[in-house]
């Protein structure tokens, strides 16, 4: 069965909503993050070397970085259902997105996420940083239109990944000028399958 070390108020809930839409058994293994650092234990590193979450078992498997595990179980269990369509466009469309979440839409958000802890230190730093976030928070909801979904009237594989960055956007203070990313976020979160996988999960405290 598919296990997934699954760390609480973390990239993980994604993999957890993929699997309740795929309607596949799996078993959640919970990892709790340090209430001061809000570290993962070291004991994830026993199952991957860089110790962060998510990582998914399947057999024989250890699958690392979210994205990768979008595409392993999309392309495993769903690819009709969750893939990209046939045609070339649809595919550059398709892994454009998948890559987009954590190659370019996370840095910032992270940026801001660590300079947080530097109160006045980070003052030059911050013009640039909220810069970056309009650039790619602005992106998104211009490629969104008026599709419920980025790729089009269902949720497809870089769906899975660009939630959270909406969630974390909103998060940290930026979820406006944005109405279609709060309408796309509002239409995730009311799904049956992300609302089991929150209940499944446990604490989930990004589902603004
Ligand atoms: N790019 C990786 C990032 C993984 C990552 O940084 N996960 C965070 C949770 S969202 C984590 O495990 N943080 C705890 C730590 O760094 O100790 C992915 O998408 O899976």
């Amino acid at each position: 069965m598919i296990q997934v070390h699954h760390l609480n108020n973390s990239r993980s809930q994604r993999v957890l909503w993929l699997l309740e839409e795929l309607g596949l058994a799996y078993e959640i293994l919970p990892y709790a993050r340090d209430a001061e650092t809000q570290l993962a234990p070291a004991g994830l590193k026993a199952i991957h070397p860089l110790g962060k979450s998510p990582v998914i078992t399947d057999g024989d498997l250890v699958i690392a970085e979210s994205g990768a595990i979008v595409d392993y179980l999309v392309q495993t269990y769903g690819a009709a259902r969750f893939g990209p369509g046939p045609s070339t466009a649809e595919k550059v469309a398709y892994h454009h997105f998948l890559h987009f979440a954590e190659g370019s839409a996370m840095l910032p958000l992270m940026l801001t996420l660590y300079t947080s802890r530097l109160g006045d230190a980070a003052a030059p730093l911050m013009p640039r940083i909220r810069s970056e976030v309009a650039n790619h928070l602005g992106y998104m909801e211009a490629a969104l239109g008026d599709r419920p979904f980025f790729l089009g009237d269902t949720p497809r594989g870089p769906d899975f990944l660009l939630i959270f960055i909406v969630e974390l956007a909103r998060l940290f203070g930026y979820g406006e000028p944005y109405p279609r990313l709060a309408d796309y976020a509002r239409r995730i979160h009311d799904r049956p399958a992300y609302q089991a996988a929150i209940e499944k999960g446990g604490t989930y405290a990004f589902a603004l």
